[in-house]
């Protein structure tokens, strides 16, 4: 595994079951940021309802992956999969700037859900080695991350081909739930 992530991650989360979704439009990069993790093997299994859904369990961390966009009437079966999710981590293709707009009213739809009130959110702008990514600033303004309330957010760059920001990104993730992990005791 990466940076001092890793390190927070096993010490802090390794306590109870935990899920991080990693959502996103397809094509996103949802699937080689998992790799790129290198925290197991990744299985793929299509459940009962049809759709994808690709997993590392890691200790007690579980990740899962699906597409998001169309198909909204697997939507609801989507939720099977929200319990303990103590973050979602939104993949954005910076360069697929015609379905910019699709992938904000997507991610507005996921945090609107009651079970991922407080769950964290990390923005991946992925594809920054590719000519004409957008960046973290233009991406956040694309999908309204400003005017999100309640909600321990953060956009990171990144490229999921090249590691770039990859680290950073999850050490945020793993910092901000610490914190997190730290109020809840008090
Ligand atoms: P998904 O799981 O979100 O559907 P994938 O997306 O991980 O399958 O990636 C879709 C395509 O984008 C793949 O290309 C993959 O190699 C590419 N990709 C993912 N992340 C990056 C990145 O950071 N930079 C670049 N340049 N490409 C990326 P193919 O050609 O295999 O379809």
């Amino acid at each position: 595994m990466g940076g001092s992530w890793s390190r927070i991650m096993s010490v802090i989360w390794a306590k109870k079951e935990i899920r991080i979704l990693i959502l996103g439009l397809d094509n996103a990069g949802k699937t080689t940021l998992l790799y790129r993790l290198k925290i197991g093997e990744v299985v793929s299994t299509i459940p009962t309802i049809g759709f994808n859904v690709e997993s590392v369990t890691y200790g007690k961390l579980n990740f899962n992956v699906w597409d998001l966009g169309g198909q909204t009437s697997i939507r609801p079966y989507w939720r099977c999969y929200y319990a303990n999710t103590a973050a979602v981590i939104f993949v954005i293709d910076s360069t697929d700037l015609d379905r910019l707009s699709t992938a904000q009213e997507e991610l507005a739809a996921m945090l609107a859900e009651e079970e991922l009130r407080d769950a964290a959110l990390l923005v991946f702008a992925n594809k920054q080695d590719q000519p004409g990514a957008k960046g973290a600033g233009e991406i956040s303004e694309a999908l309204r991350l400003g005017d999100l309330k309640d909600r321990n957010w953060s956009i990171v760059a990144c490229s999921a081909i090249d590691g770039r920001g990859v680290d950073e990104g999850m050490d945020w993730l793993a910092r901000t739930h610490d914190a997190q992990a730290a109020v809840e005791l008090v």
